[in-house]
């Protein structure tokens, strides 16, 4: 059977996520036929942007291979993954489903390029976490971590997200060797190692960066918040509209402009302190106290205080539009009000 163009969709696993959330509605509002796989059904504002929603694990190679033969994918934004703190507690699970899943994603996705006969684009979250700072005073004395150093992960999450960069550059370049033999691949991969996110609709779980997120949505509740790092933890950050701007323009970006598989992305730098005061700000009726757990501080401790994206710049015109304070005011304080405005 041939797959009229029409038939082409973008699957975007682990869509119910705080990324996914975005993506759905970008992707569908630019006419993009979108197929999702979550571990749970979508809500119902998310569905009604799909085409087609499959409900399971990416563990289940039988539905993996039911959704790339029902469905000739264009793209695949592969956001289903246990985050770095769910990860260590239970490791051998973490690993089954980011790489193990990684890797049946990226075989059927190659099988449909090649039953195709066109290149498939995988889109990969990877995150700050492959980086691994040996102290906080390298950490401090680094300031902005460029892609090819200090990646040595101490989670598993970093282990796992770092070897999936590597699978992805073997499956997009070095697959069975065929780039010697002059075959085109049928895997176009390109990664991004996102800090911090910021999200208005979702509050995360399962992250060590998370303490951001969830202070400004407990703030907006009216909630006090024990913060789980000190105040002088430093991360990279930025804000869900531009993570997911980015993920759509290195989709689109000329595979001839990009000089990396894997991108550092990020929009600002910024102690839990400031996050905190920045959050009493805009949400006057925050209480944040401070209460670091210790192997959470572990983590934070060993991910940079910034990172450098010129690479992203230069090759593919990463440009974020919220920076500190725009992040806090014009993007969080409103959506975040009216998220909770709804629900009382
Ligand atoms: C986490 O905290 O594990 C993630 C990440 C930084 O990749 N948000």
């Amino acid at each position: 059977m041939t797959c009229e163009i029409s038939d082409a969709v973008v699957l975007i696993t682990g869509a119910g996520g705080e990324v996914g959330h975005g993506l759905i509605g970008r992707l569908s509002a630019a006419g993009r036929r979108v197929v999702t796989l979550d571990l749970q059904p979508l809500a119902p504002a998310l569905a009604e942007g799909v085409a087609a929603e499959y409900t399971g694990t990416i563990l289940d190679g039988d539905l993996l291979a039911r959704v790339f033969h029902a469905h000739r994918v264009d793209a695949v934004f592969h956001l289903a993954a246990l985050l770095s703190t769910s990860a260590e507690r239970d490791p051998q699970h973490a690993h089954r489903v980011n790489v193990e899943g990684t890797l049946a994603l990226l075989e059927q996705a190659r099988q449909s390029g090649e039953r195709h006969g066109h290149t498939v684009r995988f889109l990969f979250p990877s995150t700050i976490a492959v980086y691994g700072l040996p102290s906080r005073a390298v950490k401090q004395r680094s300031g902005r971590v460029s892609e090819d150093t200090f990646t040595q992960p101490t989670t598993m999450y970093g282990c796992n997200k770092l070897y999936c960069e590597h699978l992805g550059r073997y499956y997009a370049r070095h697959y069975r060797q065929g780039a010697a033999a002059g075959l085109v691949p049928a895997l176009d991969f390109r990664g991004l190692r996102f800090p911090g996110l910021l999200s208005a609709d979702t509050v995360p779980s399962g992250g060590t960066s998370d303490y951001a997120p969830e202070m400004i949505h407990a703030a907006a509740q009216g909630q006090p918040y024990a913060c789980f790092v000190g105040p002088d933890t430093w991360l990279p950050f930025m804000a869900m509209p531009d993570a997911v701007d980015a993920l759509l323009q290195l989709e689109q970006a000329p595979q001839a402009s990009l000089t990396r598989t894997v991108y550092n992305v990020s929009a600002f730098s910024a102690s839990a302190d400031a996050c905190a005061r920045e959050t009493i700000e805009v949400f006057p009726l925050a209480h944040i106290t401070w209460s670091p757990d210790v192997r959470r501080q572990g983590i934070v401790d060993t991910w940079p205080a910034d990172v450098d994206d010129s690479s992203a710049r230069r090759d593919w015109g990463f440009s974020p539009a919220y920076d500190f304070r725009c992040t806090f005011r014009d993007y969080l304080q409103p959506a975040v009000t009216a998220r909770y405005a709804r629900r009382s």
